[in-house]
């Protein structure tokens, strides 16, 4: 699948058809069973230059949320390890840059990548755009991939955010994968956008050669005294024909069903699951926002039938 039409197709099927469809691909591509958990930690929080009208880090709106810096190396081992834990298998770290400075903080940032590989987890990070020294140094550091999101369709992309564009996004993109580096990259519904867009930005996904190893799916989470506070919450059946889209046009990808977890019913999430969505992220905090905690997935799994982890144990 790779135009607007091919997408379409399968998004307008009858939805038990479009579910069927997308658990059939996913058998033969994964164990149904296996749903990756990912820990999230932002390491160095708010102030962001960045205007994107979503986030709760940007600095040109009062979110309430402090600038923080970095975090300490020792900090991020203690977090890893916790996550480690409670059942998540890969790391994601986070910063409000707009791009990292060479430099002490990008030097300390290549060291929580090696904590969080010597703890045997994937480590994934997400820090703006890159450079191909910086991207090179990542990949040597052991990074298993770079989390950088499309977000939305590039004809609604400038009504979010005018400081970068989506052809910077996919520089980035582009610099990452000369690396050897895996790409998560994904978008957020909510905002504003047609069904259109959704399914446009996966046709832009789908240009990516290769194309993203995972596929962050966020639902916006609603953050007072950004532009988008006030936005609707995404339609649930919307939600699910995008995940099941989502599958059949990437049937290797990890489709993971990221922010807005804590507004969805478990009846919406199991659905998301037999739609093919076959990661999440786990904890009881994204960046800035809530999350379920790790008790409410555990039992969540327990209900599906999934294979159990014990958090805390
Ligand atoms: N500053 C870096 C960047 O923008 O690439 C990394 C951090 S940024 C917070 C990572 C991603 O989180 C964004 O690309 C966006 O897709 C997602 N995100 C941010 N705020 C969100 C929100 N309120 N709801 C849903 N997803 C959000
Ligand atoms: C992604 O696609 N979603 C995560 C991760 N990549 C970095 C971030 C979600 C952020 C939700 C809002 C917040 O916590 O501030
Ligand atoms: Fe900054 Fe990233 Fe938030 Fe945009 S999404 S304001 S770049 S932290």
């Amino acid at each position: 699948m790779k135009t607007l039409a091919d997408f379409e197709r399968v998004y307008r099927l009858p939805l038990p058809e479009l579910i069927f469809r997308a658990l059939d691909l996913q058998r033969r591509h994964h164990d149904v069973g296996d749903i990756q958990r990912c820990a999230l930690l932002s390491v160095k929080t708010g102030g962001c230059p960045e205007d994107c009208g979503y986030c709760a880090q940007s600095a040109h709106f009062k979110t309430g949320v402090p600038a923080t810096p970095l975090m300490s190396l020792d900090e991020v081992r203690d977090k890893a390890t916790r996550a480690k834990e409670l059942g998540a298998t890969r790391f994601c770290m986070g910063t409000a840059w707009r791009e990292p400075k060479d430099g002490p903080q990008f030097d300390r940032i290549l060291d929580m990548v090696r904590v969080v590989r010597e703890l045997d987890m994937e480590a994934c990070v997400t820090l703006g755009m890159l450079t191909d020294d910086q991207a090179r140094r990542l990949a040597e550091a052991g990074l298993t991939a770079y989390n950088h999101n499309l977000d939305t369709s590039r004809r609604h992309y400038p009504n979010i955010v005018t400081t970068r564009t989506c052809d910077d996004r996919i520089r980035t993109l582009h610099a990452v994968q000369r690396a050897g580096i895996s790409v998560c990259c994904g978008g957020i519904l909510g905002m504003g956008e047609t069904e259109e867009d959704r399914l446009m930005l996966l046709v832009e996904l789908a240009q990516l050669e290769p194309p993203p190893e995972s596929i962050p799916i966020n639902c916006l989470v609603p953050i007072a005294g950004t532009p988008l506070e006030n936005a609707a919450p995404v339609e649930p059946f919307e939600l699910v024909r995008l995940v099941a889209t989502t599958r059949l046009g990437f049937p290797t990808a990890r489709v993971r069903l990221s922010a807005g977890r804590d507004r969805m019913s478990r009846e919406l999430q199991a659905l998301c699951f037999l739609a093919g969505a076959n990661s999440i992220f786990f904890g009881d905090k994204l960046l800035t926002a809530p999350n379920p905690d790790a008790g409410e997935d555990a039992a969540l799994f327990r209900a599906l039938g999934l294979p159990e982890f014990s958090p805390g144990s």
